[in-house]
């Protein structure tokens, strides 16, 4: 994938010193001890999660990584593959951290909503949409639903979907947690978005009300440059407009997650909307991986052991590969369905089908 090696994710990686660590640093302290070590000693502070808890954030971002993987490899390699992907490697630990804080199972008016755009796979795993499915989605599958990547959806994990224009996403966000009126909250994944107009009326608005809803961007230093906006730091845009706003290594699942679960209890309280700058990066020469800042910390920690880990990444590789056969299996979406729901009135055909 082309846009892995992008010079934009070497500046992105270069520029990540910039990170404002005081920020992180309060997010961070003053959380709940984590449970006993395996070896019998009181771990780091990891935010009051249990080993299963912290085990599964590994999970999810070994997940993302190999489901975009094994994608990426059916794209190029296989000629008959029908798919479309933005992908977000190297962002595994942003959707993860932050889904990781939400409400994602239960009766369904109550589960956390997430929208988003672009790079949809990672947040729409981490909201725990079923891979086969989403793979059948991906794959253009008559089961899959009604399109890939950037219009996919399942709102019974409280998936709302993503939108594939830059910047509407913001305004459906907001407009779900106005309509909703309870404790439920809703969380807005953006990149480049963070220069339309849609951002700055939803940072006023959701102000103006206090609405629950978190906006994460999801910072690659790719679309966003010194050149779209004149705030050399976005999350000062966000602060002009009164809400609460951090800025976190979005390589750091442990960071991420700490940000994001301030940040929903803030709004499920009534304290209004959040901002969270989370600073990622994509593959390069000098990125710090993201799976392998997981691993560490929890092998550090004494929740996993080196094989264990091992074997998580081996259960996770299986997963993908069951959920691709699966999806294989499926039949195609034929093309005649490909104006479903884009019209008033179903059963128009283009033309050339007519
Ligand atoms: C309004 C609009 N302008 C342009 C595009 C085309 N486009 C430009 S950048 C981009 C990818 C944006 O990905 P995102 O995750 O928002 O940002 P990044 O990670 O690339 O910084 C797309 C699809 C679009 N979809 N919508």
């Amino acid at each position: 994938m082309s846009d892995t090696q992008s010079s934009g994710a070497r500046g992105g990686c270069a520029r990540r010193g910039t990170v404002q660590w005081a920020n992180v640093a309060g997010a961070i302290s003053g959380m709940a001890p984590l449970e006993g070590r395996a070896d019998g000693r009181t771990g780091q502070p990891a935010m009051g999660l249990t080993g299963d808890r912290l085990r599964a954030l590994l999970r999810t971002i070994l997940r993302i990584r190999w489901y975009e993987s094994r994608l990426a490899d059916k794209m190029i390699g296989d000629p008959g593959c029908r798919a479309h992907t933005h992908a977000c490697a190297g962002q595994e630990a942003v959707a993860t951290g932050v889904c990781a804080a939400l409400r994602n199972a239960g009766p369904l008016d109550q589960i956390d909503l997430v929208y988003t755009a672009h790079r949809t796979s990672g947040h729409a795993l981490a909201k725990g949409v079923d891979m086969k499915k989403m793979q059948a989605a991906m794959g253009l599958r008559a089961t899959g639903g009604s399109a890939a990547e950037m219009h996919f959806a399942d709102p019974s994990v409280g998936f709302m979907g993503a939108v594939g224009m830059i910047g509407p996403a913001h305004m459906i966000a907001m407009g779900s947690t106005f309509a909703s009126r309870s404790d439920r909250v809703a969380v807005v994944f953006g990149g480049g978005s963070s220069a339309t107009p849609h951002f700055h009326a939803v940072m006023n608005n959701a102000r103006l009300l206090d609405l629950p809803v978190i906006y994460v961007l999801e910072n690659s230093f790719c679309s966003r440059s010194a050149h779209d906006s004149p705030h050399g730091d976005i999350a000062e845009a966000a602060r002009a407009y009164g809400i609460h706003a951090r800025v976190v290594d979005g390589q750091d699942v442990f960071q991420v997650y700490a940000a994001a679960k301030e940040a929903v209890d803030r709004a499920r309280a009534g304290a209004g909307p959040c901002f969270i700058e989370a600073r990622t990066c994509r593959p390069s020469q000098d990125w710090r991986d993201p799976v392998e800042i997981a691993r560490r910390r929890l092998i550090d920690w004494g929740v996993l052991t080196p094989d264990a880990a091992d074997a998580l990444e081996a259960e996770v590789k299986a997963e993908v590969a069951e959920a691709f056969a699966w999806a294989a299996e499926r039949p195609l979406r034929p093309p005649r369905d490909g104006l479903k729901r884009a019209l008033a009135t179903e059963g128009v055909l283009p033309r050339h089908l007519a």
